[in-house]
């Protein structure tokens, strides 16, 4: 798989939607197409670390649409909200 950028670039400034949910799927270790709540936590504590176990369990209620406990590719939109409130993302879209 290509990926560009092995950080964030929200690290350093805006990142865009498509940039936020290609560096999501890099979370996805067991290559299910969707986003647990481990591999939610995982991603968090790469960003910024703090109190990832909580944010991971408020992320995937915030983001999963259609309840079933995980972040599937459909419901990522939800996400990138929640990351933006919640993680201090700066994810611009266009
Ligand atoms: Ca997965
Ligand atoms: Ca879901």
């Amino acid at each position: 798989m290509a990926i560009r950028n092995a950080t964030p670039r929200s690290l350093e400034g805006d990142m865009t939607v498509d940039e936020f949910k290609e560096w999501l799927k890099r979370f996805d270790t067991d290559r299910d197409g969707r986003i647990s709540r481990e591999e939610l936590k995982r991603a968090i504590r790469s960003i910024r670390g703090r109190f990832s176990g909580w944010k991971s369990k408020r992320g995937i209620k915030y983001s999963d649409a259609d309840g079933n406990g995980f972040i599937d590719e459909d419901e990522f939109d939800n996400l990138v909200d929640f990351a933006q409130k919640s993680l201090g993302l700066k994810i611009v879209s266009f």
